[in-house]
């Protein structure tokens, strides 16, 4: 799936595409099944009820959790009360390889928020706001099926862009862009090239900490 008509990006973020081969994703795609195994995927909710649409999971220090609580990050999973796994070593090793020579160089993440999109599932816009201390970026992996990453600004409401991600693909998201609105706006279903992964996952690093 080709993106035609690439668009310029927001200072700050940054689109490596087909940054990690196959035989890495497929690595990534099944460190991710075990740390599922330790901490189960599941739905999240809104502090009003809401139900995310991807379910997620976490490993790390500390992990990003939404119920009727509000949004937080906690050392525990909330429903098994156990630790968050460990972060897997191959995660930490790809990041150190592979942002080298970019505005991420150096990032040394202590979460990361495991997303999973089946056929139908989204993300809203939403901004990134949990962690202490907003300079450090975020960075995402995708794995699996194509999406529709969109880029928006510092307000919800504001215009956004799209762009194509694709498994392989690392988002920096960080400086003066930071804080802007993102999310999914759909999963191609069927695009996956990983024969281990049917549906999109997403590895977001975080400094939470
Ligand atoms: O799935 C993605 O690429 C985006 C995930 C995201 O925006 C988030 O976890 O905050």
């Amino acid at each position: 799936m080709d993106d035609l008509f690439p668009t310029a990006l927001p200072i700050g973020i940054f689109h490596l595409k087909n940054r990690l081969d196959s035989t890495l994703q497929r690595d990534l795609a099944n460190a991710t099944q075990l740390v599922s195994k330790s901490a189960e995927f599941r739905h999240p909710t809104t502090k009003s009820g809401g139900i995310y649409s991807a379910e997620i999971t976490n490993c790390g220090a500390v992990g990003w959790w939404s119920d009727s609580k509000g949004y937080r990050y906690t050392e525990n999973d909330p429903r098994s009360g156990k630790p968050w796994p460990d972060m897997p070593k191959l995660f930490l090793d790809t990041l150190k390889s592979t942002l080298g020579g970019t505005s991420a160089e150096g990032f040394e993440p202590d979460a990361c928020l495991v997303n999973h999109y089946v056929k139908g599932a989204k993300m809203g816009l939403h901004q990134d706001k949990d962690e202490a201390d907003f300079a450090h970026p975020i960075v995402t992996i995708s794995l699996g099926a194509a999406a529709d990453f969109l880029i928006g600004g510092e307000k919800r409401s504001g215009p956004s862009q799209s762009i194509l991600v694709e498994s392989g693909d690392i988002v920096i998201m960080g400086g003066e862009s930071r804080m802007r609105f993102h999310g999914i706006r759909k999963i191609y279903p069927g695009s996956s090239p990983l024969p281990n992964l049917d549906g999109r996952i997403s590895l977001t690093f975080r400094k939470a900490l």
